[in-house]
């Protein structure tokens, strides 16, 4: 049994209930939740010109192998219309692995860790809620350390409903 945590992040129509549906789909008998965070809004890096997003991490335990868990998230993607139109670009939903046990992968398909979420606000924010000293397995940092090298990024957390 593997944990993984994985990053999920919307900017297009009820980003709320499109996170929350992502959460229960992605739930199953090989890949279970354990903890979700609070919802935070974000403010778009990269892409600068396009809707806040809604942005938060999850704890699951699975047996998937990265690669298969891979498979399922796209095709959760997929039913909850996701169209890859621009890059970076706005998206209903879009679930990332952020970091899959102590592994490194690196195949055409798939890098893990994911391979920009240490300059990312608004995955180490809800990351460091969930696990403040859960350690990059490349970089030996803790959740924290990269959290106090990250640069300047509007990130708010939701008040529970
Ligand atoms: N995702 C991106 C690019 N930029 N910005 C925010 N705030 N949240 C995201 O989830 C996000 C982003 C590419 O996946
Ligand atoms: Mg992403
Ligand atoms: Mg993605």
């Amino acid at each position: 049994m593997k944990t993984v945590y994985l990053g999920l992040g919307s900017n297009i129509g009820d980003r709320a209930a499109n996170l929350r549906q992502a959460l229960d789909k992605l739930q199953s008998r090989d890949l279970r939740l354990r903890r979700a965070s609070s919802l935070y809004e974000t403010e778009p890096m990269g892409l600068r010109e396009q809707r806040w997003f809604l942005n938060q991490v999850a704890e699951f335990e699975t047996e998937l192998f990265p690669l298969q868990l891979l498979q399922r998230i796209h095709r959760i993607e997929r039913q909850l219309g996701r169209k890859r139109l621009v890059l970076n670009g706005p998206r209903t939903i879009d679930i990332d692995i952020l970091l899959y046990a102590n592994s490194n992968v690196k195949t055409p398909e798939l890098e893990v860790p994911h391979p920009r979420y240490r300059e990312r606000r608004f995955v180490l924010e809800p990351l460091a809620e969930l696990n403040p000293e859960l350690t990059d397995p490349e970089t030996r940092q803790t959740v924290v350390q990269m959290l106090n090298a990250v640069r300047a990024q509007i990130v708010r957390r939701l008040a529970p409903d």
